[in-house]
């Protein structure tokens, strides 16, 4: 049987996505499909070829009787609504991140959820599912550095859009690094702050480009990331782990190197799309053999809280320029 989608959402992630299902992956279809931008949702049916409805509201596509799990790809603060309207039906749910804009929305979800009693939920983290970060998962856990004590990454976009402003680095950009190393690290984050190097001149007024984040976690692991939205250069994802032994780096993504004009040079990604399409492939495969056997693996809702925790402090520091003090409530055994 054919796990049957609807998605929610046809911009980039949605239409790339609802590719993926129809072209690339086994064992589903998209059926349905939603935008507030009716002729968005209509030429990704046509572009693709779908044999899918058009709805003209995401509630109306989470009722529909022939939509066995809901893709919700559509803008951050719309996130909480659609995924308890699919829970509340009993439907199987992939969100994109961020699960929702704030914490007491993800929780809101996760209680949701726990009532419901079965995991519904998935959060659409893929970076777990990139080879590099397993290679560099398996490193840590089979103790080839030996115990973490730092960690240094880069989170750099070539550009971002006029739309995106300061606590966008954080609640957009920055999540993927809050999941990531909590997952990598087996740890929570106790503190964040955030800091403000000099702007560059490839940014306007209403966000501060590029931004340090400082982290520590619960065995005092210090973590720095810089987010770079206008670097220019590419879409450069960095992550570096030092241990007590050694140190293990995130490879580079396979690239020729060419040997041209008395140069030697490997070209760099500039799409995120590219950067992670093997992950985006795998953690929506997973997805779909999980609502199968009616059994998810993949991130959890308190995953996507755990990381709104952590971005809802950071947010704070952009505002203060304190370090803030971050509480994990305890983990209900429903996740564990
Ligand atoms: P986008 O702006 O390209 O597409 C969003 C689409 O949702 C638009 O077509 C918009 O009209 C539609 N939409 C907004 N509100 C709606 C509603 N209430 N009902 C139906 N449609 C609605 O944005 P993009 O880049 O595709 O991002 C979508 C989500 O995916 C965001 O939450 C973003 O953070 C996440 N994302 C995740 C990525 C990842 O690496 N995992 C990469 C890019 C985006
Ligand atoms: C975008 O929404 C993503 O999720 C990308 O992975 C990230 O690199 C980018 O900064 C976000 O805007």
């Amino acid at each position: 049987m054919k796990v049957r989608f609807g998605v929610i959402g046809t911009g980039a992630i949605g239409a790339d996505h609802a590719r993926r299902i129809s072209k690339v992956l086994t064992g589903a279809d998209v059926v349905a499909v939603t935008d507030v931008n009716r002729e968005s949702a209509e030429s990704l049916v046509h572009n693709l070829d779908l044999q899918a409805k058009v709805y003209g509201d995401g509630h109306k596509l989470i009722a529909a009787g022939d939509v066995d799990a809901v893709l919700v790809t559509s803008w951050g603060p719309t996130h909480e609504e659609f995924v308890l309207a699919a829970i509340e039906a009993g439907k199987y749910v992939f969100c994109e991140k961020p699960l929702a804009t704030t914490a007491a929305g993800c929780r809101r979800i996760v209680d949701a959820e726990i009532l419901h009693g079965k995991r519904l939920v998935q959060v659409g983290f893929m970076r777990p599912y990139d080879a590099g970060y397993r290679m560099l998962k398996k490193a840590i856990s089979e103790n080839e550095i030996g115990e973490p004590l730092m960690v240094h990454c880069a989170h750099r976009n070539p550009e971002v859009p006029d739309s995106y402003e300061t606590p966008m680095a954080i609640q957009d950009t920055l999540v993927h690094e809050l999941d990531v190393l909590r997952w990598l690290l087996d740890d929570d984050y106790v503190s964040a702050q955030v800091i403000f190097p000099r702007t560059t001149k490839y940014t306007h007024s209403k966000l501060a480009d590029p931004q340090i984040v400082l982290l520590e976690t619960t065995k005092g692991v210090r973590i720095d990331v810089e987010v770079f939205v206008n670097c220019k250069y590419g879409y450069d994802i960095q992550c570096s782990v030092v241990g007590e032994e050694g140190v293990a780096n995130l490879p580079e993504p396979m690239s020729i190197t060419t040997r041209k004009n008395a140069q030697r040079f490997e070209g760099i990604l500039t799409d995120w799309k590219k950067r992670f399409i093997d992950a985006y492939d795998v953690e929506l495969q997973d997805f779909i053999e999980g609502v199968k056997v009616r059994e998810l693996t993949g991130p959890t809702a308190w995953d996507g809280l755990a990381a709104s925790v952590a971005s809802d402090a950071c947010v704070k520091s952009q505002e203060s320029g304190e370090i803030i003090k971050i509480e994990m409530p305890p983990r209900p055994s429903f996740y564990r």
